[in-house]
């Protein structure tokens, strides 16, 4: 900066900038301001959603203040700092978030009612922040919150998309595909910091010459140049003043326009650079768990970590210390391999503009890395091919290469003259063409690997990189339970259920720590706090049924069990065996008497999810439930005993609608393919019950539960290959296709083998939760005892356990 303010200038700016106290008359005149000046309206010309903004702007005012002075902290102090990288950052809306989490919500609400408008109509204005597609993005918001809370000194950092994820609508049983269009009104959340820009360069050659010590030296020259915008969105934390920073980049071009072309009359040629480059953060790719092989995806991965590395070492720059210091400042988390390019771009960074030698830099790099792994999905695991890495990054590529050689080489000493281990090791996968595999490239770099759940940390270990545990040592694998943020999840999404929690314990210091909601199992058998707790459950599942009938147009049963599967749409999420029990179930239905009929618990089953666009079968599931929707609901004689709907363009905010509302949920993948979930969490937190396979978080959350507040069925993670192999070479056993006859098929026993009873044990486990469901007081006391276990999975524990045993950073409180 080229100005410094003299003492006395600083100290004025200090007084002119001292936060005032948030009286009733401050935040209305805050808000007026707002809506007069920054919106240009007046008191004849609102609504609610000005009102919105005019809101959102005098909140935002008040996280810039506790955001700066964060920052400002922070950079006196220079703590080693953790840097979360992830291309995706699932945040949802902000307003209400943020008003909770600064503890301002009710005085907001006050004053805002005085002046004519309703917050709670407010909230419901905004739009959501879509910026990922399920869970890993969902992850990433929640541990910002926690990194918050818990005042580590944290920075995210991703890529701001103009569209998030698709909106999602149901024309005629299909899923349709409509564009997210969540910055036309602008975004009040973010600040736009046209003073922090980086440039990023793609393709072109490398030429290598003699340097001056006699080494090579090589020098990138780039055909393609843009520019990487910053965007900060500040993260409150709860109960405290730390407010950190998501830092997303958008691209621009660096030169604004082609004025030759435009002088020659070529007027599409003249802005074809600039169209080209805002193209590369324009649209998050719709995809979960599987990877893309697009260009634009390479594109966008080295864009962002070009850009937030060039950001950290600027920062780390300004402490003056030489580079060997640099892993005590900097801890660099990579959320999947979506980053992983960015360890080649800091040896290459090291290397060619520092000057530092290979096994120095390579030094540095090893001990500031470190990689979550979300899937041992094979499809999901990301491999670039060598061509399309050399087209676009050729300097990479050769470090890659390098990085490779120097590797395998040492794993060559170890093992000598075994090539089959060398090939089945390498980072290079052999093919037509090569290719490389991301993951590998992460172990070989990273200091720790760390799975999302016990039973995924173990399948990483002992089946995706068991030849890299024997190699680098089990010391280099960890577990890192996932978890969620009780802020959003509970206090924010339930507020009933939140204020009687904390009515009940007297304080509600359980949301900074979770694992106190211990002390309400002893009131899980008190009638009168069932009472209480299940009237919650009843008016959260009365607000469902609003926005089931307003958008399906389906006016379900609110006092049927609410039996919910919320998540993407994916053959191993299994949706389709759900659907093909409900199929069942109505066809049971119809067999019985009226007097059998009066008997059955009524259900109303909820679907809701997105499928990848190009992802047939998924979409075909979606349809089919449409479809059988459209039969069952229709049966004037059964529909009282069983409805089903598909809830269209499931996003964060409506996940905080039916999550507080379902009394089961399901989370049935075959065993060893779901990661972790995370919604198993936030359906438990808030009363609901597991119907769930051995797979994944599902495991933890029965232990701390007990197998009697949880629903669990179906075979283990060792049986399913075993099973899979039998099916496909054994006995020519063939599932019959016909929807109509499946259930039948499987019934009859005549299968030996257990998987394909996995839907029998399904409907079984589907009969225990009726005859459960029917003892009212034996279910609240499940539902209490159940949310009351879940202290573990707070997002807040997993962040702790990240800190402690791989960034090895400590919390930074802001002084008072
Ligand atoms: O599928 C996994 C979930 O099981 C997990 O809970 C979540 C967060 O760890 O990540 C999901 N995931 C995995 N999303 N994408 C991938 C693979 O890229």
């Amino acid at each position: 900066p080229g100005w410094k303010p003299s003492p006395e200038i600083a100290a004025r700016w200090k007084k002119l900038t001292a936060p005032k106290e948030l009286t009733e008359e401050h935040i209305q005149e805050e808000f007026v301001n707002h809506a007069t000046k920054t919106l240009a309206r007046s008191a004849f010309n609102m609504d609610d959603f000005a009102a919105y903004q005019a809101s959102a702007y005098s909140v935002r005012d008040q996280l810039i203040d506790q955001w700066n002075s964060t920052q400002m902290y922070h950079t006196t102090v220079s703590p080693k700092r953790v840097y979360y990288l992830s291309l995706e950052f699932l945040i949802g809306r902000s307003m209400d978030n943020a008003l909770l989490n600064l503890g301002i919500k009710d005085r907001y609400a006050n004053a805002i009612d005085k002046l004519g408008f309703n917050m709670e109509d407010l909230v419901e204005q905004e739009t959501d922040a879509a910026l990922g597609n399920g869970g890993l993005g969902r992850l990433a918001a929640c541990f910002m919150d926690s990194l918050a809370t818990l005042d580590y000194p944290a920075w995210g950092y991703g890529i701001r998309y103009n569209y998030g994820i698709f909106e999602q609508s149901i024309v005629d049983g299909y899923q349709t595909e409509h564009p997210d269009y969540w910055l036309t009104f602008g975004n009040p959340w973010e600040i736009q910091r046209l003073d922090i820009t980086y440039p990023v360069a793609f393709g072109g050659t490398v030429i290598r010459s003699k340097g001056a010590s006699g080494g090579f030296v090589y020098t990138w020259e780039p055909t393609e140049r843009v520019v990487a915008v910053a965007h900060d969105f500040p993260i409150p934390g709860f109960g405290t003043k730390s407010t950190i920073n998501i830092r997303l980049w958008s691209s621009k071009p660096s030169n604004e326009f082609d004025f030759a072309s435009f002088n020659a009359g070529e007027y599409e040629k003249s802005v074809k650079e600039q169209t080209d480059a805002e193209n590369i953060t324009s649209c998050l790719y719709p995809n979960d768990n599987h990877y893309i092989g697009k260009k634009l995806r390479l594109k966008q991965q080295y864009f962002f970590v070009c850009a937030t590395l060039q950001d950290i070492i600027r920062r780390f720059k300004k402490t003056g210390e030489p580079w060997s210091e640099f892993p005590k400042h900097v801890a660099i988390q990579l959320n999947d391999t979506h980053p992983t390019i960015g360890i080649v771009e800091l040896q290459r960074i090291l290397i060619d503009e520092e000057g530092l030698d290979w096994d120095g830099a390579w030094k540095i790099v090893t001990k500031v890395y470190s990689y979550t792994n979300h899937t041992v999905l094979p499809e999901a695991l990301e491999k670039w091919t060598v061509p399309l890495l050399k087209e676009l990054l050729p300097r990479h590529m050769m470090i890659i290469f390098d990085i490779n050689l120097f590797f395998l080489q040492s794993v060559e000493r170890r093992y000598p003259g075994d090539r089959e281990k060398l090939r089945r090791m390498s980072i290079i996968e052999e093919g037509v063409p090569q290719s490389v595999r991301m993951a590998y490239l992460a172990v070989v770099c990273c200091h720790t690997v760390n799975g999302v759940a016990e039973l995924h940390s173990d399948l990483v270990q002992k089946q995706l990189f068991s030849e890299f545990v024997e190699y680098f040592g089990a010391g280099r694998f960890t577990n890192v339970t996932n978890g969620v943020t009780p802020r959003r999840w509970l206090h924010q999404a339930n507020p009933r259920l939140s204020a009687l929690i904390t009515k009940t314990l007297k304080s509600q210091h359980w949301l900074k720590d979770l694992s106190e909601l211990a002390k309400l199992k002893q009131f899980a058998s008190d009638p009168e706090f069932q009472r209480k707790w299940m009237e919650i459950k009843a008016s959260n599942k009365k607000r469902l049924a609003e926005h089931i009938a307003a958008h399906c147009n389906v006016y379900v049963n609110p006092d049927a069990i609410f039996d919910v599967q919320c998540k993407r749409i994916h053959e191993y999420k299994r949706q389709f065996m759900n659907i093909l029990q409900v199929i069942h179930r109505y066809e049971e239905l119809q067999k019985m008497t009226d007097e059998v009929l009066a008997k059955q618990v009524p259900r109303v089953v909820i679907f809701a999810g997105k499928s990848a666009p190009g992802y047939y079968i998924a979409k075909m599931v979606i349809k089919l439930i449409n479809n059988a929707a459209n039969v069952i609901n229709y049966n004037l004689r059964t529909s009282k005993y069983l409805q089903l709907v598909f809830i269209p363009n499931y996003n964060v905010s409506l996940a905080e609608i039916i999550i507080p509302a379902s009394d089961i949920s399901q989370h049935i993948s075959t065993a060893g393919t779901e990661a972790s979930g995370t919604s198993n969490m936030k359906f438990v937190l808030n009363g609901g019950l597991i119907v769930g396979t051995v797979d994944g978080a599902n495991i933890e959350i029965g232990e701390e539960t007990g197998p009697e507040n949880i629903f669990l069925f179906g075979v283990l993670t060792p049986e399913v290959e075993d099973i899979r192999h039998k099916q496909t070479y054994g006995t020519g056993i063939k599932v019959d296709p016909k929807l109509d006859s499946v259930v039948e098929s499987i019934r009859d026993g005549t299968y030996g083998q257990p998987a394909i009873f996995e839907p029998l044990l399904h409907i079984d486990t589907m009969r225990k939760v009726d005859a459960c469901f029917q003892n009212k007081a034996e279910w609240a006391k499940k539902s209490i005892l159940a949310a009351a276990s879940m202290g573990k999975f707070s997002s807040d524990r997993s962040i702790n356990d990240y800190a402690k045993n791989i960034w090895h950073i400590s919390p930074l409180p802001p002084p008072e």
